[in-house]
């Protein structure tokens, strides 16, 4: 991988911030885009755009071909059955939510839902919120000390009463990789359908949702070097089928009266109104880059950029890495003893350093840790070692500073 013309498609990186070369280390809150996707959607916006599904016109054909090749390539790109099992979606949130209600009617009072003490609050709160208002129970797969999950344990929660397991497959802030295939054998076992939150899984990990066995994967765009707004719902279509709609209107219906409607089949029961085609060209365009610039040298790259990262700040005075599975991605979370993570964030940011600080949508998680938030720094593809330098040494000089 030639990580300096990869970087030449990134246009944005080559900046300065605050008089210092951008590092930009935040890839886990979103990824910069490459000119590929760029010009994929001025290109569609130039010389294609129409709303799609609804026109015998040229224009019409031409977005409805281009956004239908789109799912196909999405669905390609995770190994789904049939294209009809990809629903677009503003992102893993909005996926998540879409599958949260559809769900309702699933779950009686008594049922059970279990999730993960490492959940982003997208794939936590709504199904709290589904739990509350339909007398169920929702159950927590408890964290270990190193950032991993207790299988023995998980075996323990699945009761008959268990209806869904929603467990994120890598954790935005410890960076461990679930062993998910083994956790989705476990679940079916017990008869109880699995939704994985692959909002980061989606960017470091191979994915391949007939391998997992997965019945729903929830991903955003943007995490992956795709545009925001933008992101897939993968439902097995057994399960698709049976569930309710979620939104309605336009384009999910077949046959409208004032007595009855009739809805789509799939994907279009998923997906009413007007859908971001932009968003969806350009998530083909970031999954097109990805692959051909290889995904095993992309994985292979973060890898050492991980372990190098690791390295290097575990040699800096009061450091605490926060996630130490063995199994572990390209995020990493720290703090260091007596500095609060929002002061050392303030001062990288004046050194041009782009990190995350705070509780990154996992207050459960930092409760279970005793500590306010981290600060993380996750990499992407163009990022670099002579990068993860200059980030020891700025922290090291922002510690003198704060100490
Ligand atoms: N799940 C996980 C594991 C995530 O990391 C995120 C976003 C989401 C769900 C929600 O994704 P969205 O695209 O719908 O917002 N995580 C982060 C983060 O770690 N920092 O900023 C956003």
């Amino acid at each position: 991988m030639d990580i300096n013309q990869i970087r030449k498609d990134f246009p944005i990186l080559d900046q300065k911030v605050n008089g210092n070369p951008l590092v930009y280390f935040d890839n886990a809150a979103t990824t910069q885009k490459p000119l590929t996707v760029i010009q994929r959607i001025s290109d569609y916006y130039l010389r294609e755009n129409s709303n799609v599904h609804r026109g015998v016109h040229h224009l019409s054909q031409v977005a409805t071909e281009a956004y239908e090749n789109a799912r196909k390539y999405v669905a390609d790109f995770i190994n789904a059955k049939e294209s009809k099992e990809i629903i677009f979606t503003r992102g893993t949130t909005e996926s998540i939510n879409l599958l949260a209600t559809v769900f309702v009617p699933w779950i009686h009072a008594g049922d059970e839902i279990v999730v993960s003490g490492m959940e982003h609050h997208s794939n936590m709160v709504p199904w709290q919120q589904l739990c509350e208002k339909n007398k169920a129970r929702l159950k927590v797969l408890p964290v270990a000390l190193n950032g991993t999950l207790d299988l023995d344990f998980l075996e323990k929660l699945l009761t008959p009463k268990v209806k869904l397991l929603a467990v994120t497959h890598l954790s935005n802030v410890l960076g461990t990789v679930n062993p998910v295939k083994e956790i989705i054998r476990i679940a079916h076992k017990k008869g109880v359908p699995v939704l994985l939150d692959g909002a980061q899984g989606i960017a470091h990990t191979k994915v391949d949702v007939q391998d997992l066995d997965v019945d729903f994967y929830a991903f955003s765009g943007h995490k992956v070097y795709a545009p925001m707004g933008i992101g897939v719902l993968y439902g097995r279509s057994a399960w698709l089928q049976k569930l309710p709609p979620y939104q309605f209107g336009g384009e999910m219906i077949d046959d409208v009266s004032f007595e009855k409607t009739t809805f789509s089949k799939l994907p279009y029961k998923y997906e009413a109104g007007t859908p971001n085609v932009a968003g969806a060209l350009g998530m083909e365009a970031a999954l097109r880059y990805v692959n051909e610039t290889g995904w095993e040298d992309i994985l292979k790259h973060e890898d050492a950029l991980l372990r190098y990262a690791t390295e290097k700040l575990e040699n800096i005075a009061g450091m605490r890495i926060i996630g130490q599975a063995k199994d572990k991605a390209a995020v990493i979370s720290f703090l260091i003893h007596g500095i609060h993570p929002f002061d050392l964030g303030t001062l990288l940011d004046q050194m041009g350093i782009a990190v995350r600080t705070g509780h990154h949508c996992a207050q459960p998680l930092m409760d279970f840790y005793c500590i306010p938030g981290t600060v993380r720094a996750s990499f992407g593809l163009y990022n670099t070692k002579e990068e993860i330098d200059i980030f020891a040494e700025a922290i090291e000089k922002a510690v003198s500073m704060l100490r």
